[in-house]
Parts: structure tokens; C-alpha cells; sequence
């Protein structure tokens, strides 16, 4: 944590449709949890691509809620380290990835710089992002807004976290 703002929640997505999801994903949570701020995991959703190129294999998706006091831009630090630990080569863009990690919202913060903007600008028309924000935090996403958010989304279920 940064120590330098009272502590607020936070939400980043999580998402993987490339090699071994649910371990990618797993490694993710375990990292993030380590620093002492996870409070809460959605269920872990299967998804169709929104986006990208044709025949990309399906997403495994979840939302993870933090108590921190890290603000966007640290939180971008952090996601841009699970996906290097996982990894991640960006050549396609919108491709297949082993993992990607976005700041989705931070509670008082709005951010709209080139390589940040939150809350994030795609959030409320993915239902891959709403579906499990929505188990989260109820009262962020409207009924209407989930209904006519895209995707196809199919609840698994939660993720286990255990070391192989
Ligand atoms: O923006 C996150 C990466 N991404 C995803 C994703 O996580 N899930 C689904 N279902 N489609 C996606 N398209 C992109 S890009």
C-alpha cells in the first residue's frame, strides 16, 4: 500500500484465454493477496471474446475487491506486473493473452490520462466485468446496465487457489 490516502475500495478484472487460465489466474490472486488487501473474489466466469480476433479462445474472467490505499495508478503498477509474471506478450491487439489485469474502479478517484483512465471506459457495456462485479458490489451496477451489457457469460463457480 502507498500509506499515503486512507484506505477505499477497489475493484480489478482479471482475465485469461490463453495456456493454463485458471493457473494464470490463480497465481494472480495468490500475488495480490500476498500485499494484504484482497477482501473479496467474485466467482469465476467463463466468457465469449468481446472483441479481437475470430476464433480467440474463451475468456475465464473474475473481479477481485480490495481494501487499500494504493491509488489508480499504483493499482495499474501492480496489474502490469501480475501480467508480467504471467508472461504476457502484447502483440495482437485485443489477442489472446495469458493475463489481463484492469483497474476497473477506485471509490473517489477518476483518472483520464493516455495509459489510465478509470473508472474504466468499458466496464458498463461488458458483461464479463459486470456479471462478477455485480456479485461483488450490487449497488455499483444497475439491473438495466447488466441486461444490455454484451457477451455471453457462464458462472463456474470460485477459484481455487491452492498451490498444485
Ligand atoms: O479487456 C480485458 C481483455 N479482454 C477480454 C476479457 O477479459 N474477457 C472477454 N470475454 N473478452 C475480452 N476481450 C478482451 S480485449
Amino acid at each position: 500500500m502507498s500509506g499515503d490516502r486512507s484506505t477505499h475500495r477497489a475493484f480489478l478484472g482479471l482475465g485469461s484465454n490463453l495456456g493454463d487460465r485458471r493457473r494464470y489466474l490463480a497465481d494472480a490472486l495468490a500475488a495480490l493477496s500476498a500485499e494484504g488487501d484482497v477482501v473479496a473474489v467474485s466467482p469465476l466466469y467463463e466468457t465469449e471474446p468481446v472483441g479481437g480476433p475470430e476464433g480467440q479462445g474463451p475468456y475465464l474472467n473474475l473481479v477481485v475487491e480490495l481494501c487499500t490505499g494504493d491509488d489508480a495508478r499504483r493499482l495499474l503498477e501492480r496489474c502490469r506486473r501480475l501480467e508480467e509474471a504471467a508472461g504476457r506478450v502484447r502483440t495482437v491487439r485485443y489477442g489472446p493473452r495469458t493475463l489481463d489485469a484492469d483497474v476497473l474502479f477506485v471509490e473517489g478517484e477518476s483518472v483520464d490520462e493516455e495509459d489510465l483512465v478509470v473508472p474504466h471506459p468499458r466496464m458498463f457495456e461488458r458483461r464479463f466485468v459486470l456479471a462478477p462485479l455485480a456479485d461483488l458490489a450490487p449497488e455499483l451496477v444497475a439491473p438495466e446496465r447488466l441486461a444490455a451489457s454484451g457477451g455471453q457469460v457462464t458462472r463456474l463457480g470460485t477459484l481455487s487457489v491452492q498451490s498444485p
